[in-house]
């Protein structure tokens, strides 16, 4: 528990701001981080603001603090340890389901034919799961256990077919699992005539890989793909999971997308022991995605689509223009670097420990001690962040307060309280209503925005958000909850929905999907005209994908591929763990390499190594076996706030900040590595990867104890103002292109006459921005090289006497114009609505439809001229140099 925690002033930080600020006394802290808040806000706007929570907290706690961020700050930075963790379930779930929210139920697992388990190491990470699966597995008729692992863990060890993966490879796998699937004729066709799209795509992406492609791919024999693929194919019925294996790993949502596919293809969804468990891994990682405190909006709602953002608006009471939805929210990487470039002031961190769980700590600890860095850490023990945070709050943990958490087959649960909260911690759910109450947040007509003080009201609330939505809570109370009931719970389901989609109807329909979707491989986001086009209407989407290796791959410097992961023993970070017998039993990591590796490299089982990546190193002893050669596994819960002997042992010292481009999440099973021994020729052990985490944390404080008493840098300069400068200019070089240059270039009647329309469509343009450019007083000094520098190298050098080629080719010419003034105002779209000026963003999109109609036009009248000219054989113009056409 969190006894001896106390409030307390880590540096001297905060007395700096409290003196800037002529605050006197300093037993008001949380008062004074209102000030914090304010005096930021009113230097960088609410988006100098950013919080990075948890999947920890209680859902109620979770619904206040969206509020808190998306009602009464109105920003996008809020983020949770989910991002690192489930973000790839949500993503992959929306991509295929059109919708987060596990199809399936922890009862599938009671009578399923089959398991097919995905980067899911149950027997380690979730026991009482496992437990489940082993009563099956020594039970009567068991089912048939697929395993897709490049370590023979526990779970692995009693599979039927146990397939072990390059790191990094499982979307070649599992497009060879569908292959199989489709040339055996194992898919389910009259399911998926009526209930999915885009079966021809899939066939096609998938026809390449065959079982001789994927072992080249994967490693994985061919016999044994044969093998797993008759088994899924056949079998009666079949419950796949995936978890960070999967999450973790190379193209995470593309192959978590995959895992649906199956079941899909199969017709095994929505029906008992069929489905798929798309796994969380933190307590409550659901309910932070179910009330929005990282990439989703509350209930589960759609930013793209303005009735959802209007639903949620209307819900809190507050403007629809101050509900922020430019974009998806900030994800946590994007947030380092805002705070690194100084855009970011204040971090409010709320249980979850960065400086051990994010990739690449040598950088994360960079970033999150610059001494203009405000940090504001809740949590329920002193941790590695907490020591480096300006302010610590103490937390109550679960057993200390009250509130709903929800499985990942979607069951809620109320946890009472059990216990009084030690000392002066409070549960979060007080410590976000208190801080929303002392900035004053009101809805729009006055009243308190956050006007409750109890879960249960909290929950309340909640319900209303959530009525009519896929995660439904509107038929729950505190009172029923006197045992776990699956959500969507509401009239028509007063006890609870078992299957989502057992009427094979999906969220897909265009006004109730959670999102329109993502290009697999780029992650760019899907329009709704794009979405529109794809019509699924209630039936679930097949996505496919190509496999792509990952970014960083072994190489002779490196030669090692790492991945990185859990023991049994231990809880993450081990601040609860740490902490109580199991650490005796798991006292420190160990690095698992191959007989082969180990054999090659002369080092011995229990050895101490040290193992470098182009990111850091670390040392620890070696653990040789159960794991295929070439590949490394490191647990992550090892940091510093007991370690004892200076050695670096973080696995995230090693890891990459790269993640997958549709859920953000890192991808901390990747990256490449080389093992070294640390014994010299003697037998004597030298440290040789010192840590660095002591020495940063006592740097940061003394830096921040020297600051004290100065202001706050001055002379920040907004860009707004050179960007709408920019913007005008860009404008008024496409008048003068219309009125001077086209019409010497291009001699064709039909061009002339329409090229007066674009004119006036341009001054029309100017003068719906001209007042917003008056009103932020736009600035000249950046945009008039850039534009006239583009216009005289795109129009310049022209003569006045082109061919039919040339005239083709200055109408590429204005088409890449017109995208530069397009990419100014692309940028101009989420500006104007972060800085929630309704007119202003209204002018904006006129100008972007203006815009467009005039794209449309050039790119008609290249259409037209193209034929004609490509195709036709001519007369090269050196040769018509003397005609008549030329002197014309
Ligand atoms: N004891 C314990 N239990 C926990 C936790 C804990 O810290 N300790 N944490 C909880 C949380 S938050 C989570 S998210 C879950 C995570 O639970 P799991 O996902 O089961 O745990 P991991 O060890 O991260 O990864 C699972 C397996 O993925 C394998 N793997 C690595 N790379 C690849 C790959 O490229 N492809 C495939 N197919 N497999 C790969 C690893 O060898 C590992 O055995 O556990 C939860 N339960
Ligand atoms: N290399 C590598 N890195 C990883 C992973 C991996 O597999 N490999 N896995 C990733 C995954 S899946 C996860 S989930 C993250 C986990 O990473 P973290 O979130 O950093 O891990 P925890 O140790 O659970 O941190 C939770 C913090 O919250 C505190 N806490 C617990 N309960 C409460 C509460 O009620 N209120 C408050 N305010 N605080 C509380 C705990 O004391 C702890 O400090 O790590 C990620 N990082
Ligand atoms: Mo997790």
């Amino acid at each position: 528990m969190a006894a001896g925690l106390i409030l307390e002033l880590k540096t001297g930080k905060w007395l700096a701001y409290a003196a800037a600020l002529q605050i006197g006394s300093i037993k008001d802290v949380l008062g004074r981080k209102v000030c914090m808040v304010k005096e930021v806000q009113s230097r960088l706007t609410n988006h100098g603001i950013a919080f990075y929570t948890s999947g920890q907290l209680f859902l109620e706690e979770y619904y206040v603090l969206a509020m808190v961020g998306k009602a009464g700050l109105n920003t996008l930075h809020m983020d949770g340890n989910t991002r690192l963790c489930t973000a790839t379930a949500a993503a992959a779930m929306r991509e295929s389901f059109g919708c987060d929210g596990q199809p399936g139920s922890y009862s599938d697992i009671d009578c399923t034919g089959c398991l097919f388990l995905v980067g899911h190491n149950p027997s380690a990470t979730q026991t009482v799961l496992w437990s489940r699966m082993l009563d099956r597995l020594d039970g009567p008729n068991p089912p048939k256990l697929i395993v897709v692992d490049p370590r023979t863990s526990d779970t692995a060890k009693r599979a039927t077919v146990h397939l072990k993966p390059k790191v990094g490879t499982n979307l070649a796998l599992l497009n060879g699992i569908q292959h199989l699937l489709f040339k055996n004729g194992w898919i389910n066709k009259s399911y998926v005539e009526t209930h999915v799209i885009g079966l021809e795509d899939l066939k096609q992406v998938v026809s390449k890989y065959t079982p001789e492609i994927v072992e080249q791919i994967t490693g994985i024999p061919p016999l044994e793909l044969q093998k797993a693929a008759e088994i899924i194919g056949t079998a009666e019925s079949l419950v796949s999971t995936a978890l960070q294996g999967v999450y973790q790993s190379n193209q995470a949502t593309a192959s978590a997308c995959q895992i649906n596919n199956i079941n899909l293809l199969l017709g095994h969804i929505g029906k008992a022991g069929s489905g798929v468990l798309q796994m969380n891994g933190q307590p409550t990682a659901q309910n932070n995605r179910e009330a929005g405190c990282d990439g989703e909006y509350p209930g589960f709602r759609n930013f793209q689509n303005p009735k959802h953002m209007q639903e949620t608006a209307d819900v809190w009471n507050i403007e629809f223009m101050k509900m922020p939805h430019w974009n998806q929210p900030t994800h946590i990487e994007n947030m380092l670097n805002f705070i690194a470039n100084g855009s970011i002031e204040v971090f409010w961190i709320s249980g979850t420990n960065p400086l051990v769980s994010l990739p690449n700590l040598g950088k994360v600890r960079d970033v999150l001690t610059q001494p203009n860095l405000f940090i504001i850490c809740q949590d329920i023990y002193p941790t590695e962040t907490t020591a480096i945070a300006d302010v610590v709050l103490p937390a109550a943990q679960w057993g200390e307060k009250s509130g709903c958490f929800t499985n990942v087959d979607r069951t809620v649960h109320l946890s009472r309280k059990a216990v009084e909260p030690p000392g002066e911690a409070k549960s979060d759910l007080e410590i976000f209503i208190d801080f929303a109450r002392r900035m004053k947040f009101t809805d729009k007509d006055g009243n308190v925005l956050i006007p409750w003080s109890t879960s249960k009201e909290v929950f309340e609330a909640w319900k209303k958000m959530s009525k009519g939505r896929p995660c439904d809570y509107s038929g729950l109370t505190y009172q029923k909850l006197t045992s776990g009931i699956q959500w969507p719970c509401n009239a028509e389901y007063p006890y609870g929905r078992e299957r989502l989609y057992d009427d094979g109807k999906f969220f897909t329909d265009a006004e109730y999907c959670e999102s329109y979707g993502h290009d697999l491989e780029t992650g760019a986001p899907l329009t709704r005209v794009q979405y529109d086009a794809l019509n699924p209407a209630g039936r679930a989407i097949l996505k496919s994908a190509h496999y792509k290796p990952a970014l960083e791959e072994p190489d002779a410097e490196y030669p090692l591929k790492l991945t990185t992961g859990r023991n049994v023993h231990h809880f993450h970070t081990r601040t609860k763990t740490g902490r109580t017998k199991l650490q005796q039993a798991c006292p420190e990591p160990v690095v698992q390499i191959s007989e082969t590796d180990a054999k090659a490299a002369g080092i011995q089982d229990g050895e101490y190594v040290v193992v470098k990546s182009r990111r850091g190193a670390v040392e620890m002893k070696c653990s040789v076996g159960s794991i295929e050669a070439g590949q490394a596994f490191i647990p992550f819960h090892f940091g510093y706030f007991d370690s004892k002997d200076g050695r670096a042992r973080a696995a995230n010292e090693l890891t990459t900040e790269q993640w997958d481009p549709i859920s953000k999440q890192p991808t901390f099973k990747s990256g490449a590595i080389r093992i070294e021994k640390c014994a010299d020729e003697f037998g004597v052990v030298k440290i040789h990867a010192r840590e660095n985490h002591t020495s940063t944390v006592r740097h940061a404080e003394d830096v921040k104890r020297e600051a004290v008493g100065r202001k706050p840098a001055s002379g920040n300069v907004r860009r707004l103002e050179l960007w709408l400068g920019a913007t005008h200019d860009t404008l008024e070089g496409l008048a003068t292109i219309y009125n001077d240059l086209i019409p010497k270039l291009v001699h064709d009647m039909e061009i002339h006459a329409g090229l007066r329309v674009m004119n006036r469509i341009t001054h029309d343009m100017l003068d719906a921005l001209t007042p917003h450019m008056d009103k932020y007083h736009e600035s000249h000094q950046y945009g008039h090289p850039a534009a006239r520098h583009l216009r005289e190298t795109t129009f310049a050098d022209w003569s006045e006497s082109l061919d039919p080629l040339e005239a083709l080719n200055a109408l590429v010419h204005l088409r890449m114009y017109m995208s530069y003034i397009e990419g100014h105002l692309i940028a101009l779209g989420p500006a104007s609505q972060a800085i929630w000026d309704k007119p202003f963003n209204e002018a904006v999109l006129f100008a972007q439809k203006e815009l467009g109609r005039q794209q449309a036009w050039v790119a008609q009248h290249i259409k037209v001229k193209s034929p004609q000219t490509l195709l036709v054989p001519m007369v090269p113009k050196a040769d018509l140099q003397e005609t008549a056409y030329s002197r014309e």
